[in-house]
């Protein structure tokens, strides 16, 4: 393939635009565009936000800035355009009408209504169309959508706060949290990147949370629990607000047909209870992914207890971990022993393209874990990425939200 460090430092370039989208695309993939002519950059763009343009469009709309004429330049795209009408028209029609010589494109989108059929159409159009520049790193970037399109399970991600000795709570329940407030807020943020939020009935009865995203006007996970004997209280925030965010109790069949009332007033809270096989009190939570795929759930963020987080692992269906630890020693005063819990598992975990960041005095630690998400996710790991598109993937990625420039 005919291509040079120029093509990848603008394909580069179209990544790191990409990166700014993430957090606010989601479910769809976060897609950068740089257009180039006599070795100038005549347009940039990205997808803002989902239900907006795409990156193609806004970066053909940038040229108009610098009354520059994309006809005969070079346009590097980090996804195969879109040849659907979708919420917004086909891609390919726009870039077909701005007549490039040339579209570099880093990776195939796999949706059905994509997969080639983008690039097809350009070249038909007599435009030359060169696929696989920087596709590693493009399909990092979008590893959760990746995963999603080719297996339609959720890209699942494991979140939690401890102590340095692995309490992920105080015993003295008026004591709320064990990580700082920085640490707290940066954790939210990754609630933007999801479609649905998981914890445990022990959380709930513990925490009473509101599992909601914030500010309101963003878009609402679908909030789960997994509630093997139907405990959820009534009162619980979870109950209370179904209005400011859909509720699902996940519990088994049999629990299910034995609880009929408790079920029937869930429900009348407006919350659905799905009944799923279990197996010795437990659902099973690799079908809960498939019902979940189903709903178009991208990702799906697991935010415990610390039983919920070792199952999720056992099972082998967890893609990325992001854990915040607190340098504090609870010993006694601790709850929720996320050591304890994870020594149920039979084979170590570990993590690649590791990413470590300080808030206060806690530090973020986190990454992807290692073969269980080479089995599931498709992409392949690769530790040694280039420098500067490391450094993206570390801020974008990698348990983080929206960038400066989201536009919104
Ligand atoms: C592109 N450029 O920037 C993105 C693309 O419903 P829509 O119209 O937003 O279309 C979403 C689908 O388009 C999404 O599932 C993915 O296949 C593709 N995303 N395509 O040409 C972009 N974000
Ligand atoms: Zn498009």
């Amino acid at each position: 393939m005919m291509m040079n460090n120029q093509d990848e430092k603008y394909m580069l370039a179209a990544l790191k635009l990409a990166a700014r989208g993430v957090g606010s695309v989601e479910p769809n993939p976060a897609v950068g565009c740089v257009i180039v002519k006599s070795v100038q950059i005549i347009g940039k763009g990205w997808h803002r936000k989902f239900g907006e343009s795409h990156a193609e469009i806004n970066a053909l709309e940038d040229c108009k800035t610098l009354a520059a004429d994309p006809a005969g330049s070079t346009m590097y795209i980090t996804l195969e355009p879109c040849s659907h009408q979708g919420q917004t028209p086909p891609c390919t029609d726009a870039i077909i009408a701005a007549r490039p010589a040339k579209v570099m494109v880093a990776a195939i989108d796999p949706s059905p209504h994509a997969n080639g059929k983008g690039i097809e159409l350009l070249r038909r159009a007599g435009i030359e169309v060169q696929v696989g520049l920087c596709e590693r790193e493009a399909r990092q970037l979008n590893a959760p959508f990746f995963k999603f399109t080719t297996t339609r399970k959720p890209w699942v991600i494991l979140k939690w706060a401890q102590s340095i000795d692995g309490k992920a709570a105080y015993a003295d329940t008026t004591q709320r949290w064990v990580s700082n407030e920085l640490s707290r807020s940066d954790a939210h943020k990754l609630r933007h990147r999801v479609g649905g939020i998981l914890v445990g009935i022990n959380t709930v009865l513990a925490d009473d949370p509101s599992l909601t995203v914030r500010p309101r006007t963003r878009r609402q996970p679908l909030r789960i629990v997994l509630d093997s004997r139907l405990r959820i209280p009534m009162r619980s925030k979870l109950l209370r607000n179904t209005k400011k965010a859909p509720v699902m109790i996940v519990s088994g069949r049999q629990a299910v047909e034995e609880h009929s009332t408790t079920v029937a007033r869930i429900n009348k809270k407006d919350a659905e209870v799905l009944a799923l096989p279990a197996y010795s009190g437990h659902c099973e939570i690799n079908l809960l992914l498939d019902e979940l795929g189903r709903r178009r759930i991208t990702q799906l963020l697991v935010e415990g207890g610390p039983k919920v987080i070792a199952s999720f692992l056992k099972e082998r269906l967890v893609n990325e971990i992001c854990v915040y630890v607190t340098p504090k020693l609870l010993g006694a005063e601790g709850a929720a022993d996320i050591t304890e819990a994870l020594a149920e598992l039979t084979e170590a975990v570990g993590l690649d393209n590791v990413n470590i960041k300080q808030f206060g005095n806690d530090v973020r630690l986190s990454g992807l874990v290692k073969q269980q998400s080479r089995e599931t996710s498709g992409i392949e790991q690769q530790p040694q990425l280039e420098n500067e598109f490391r450094g993206i993937l570390d801020e974008k990625n990698r348990g983080i939200g929206p960038a400066e420039h989201t536009g919104n």
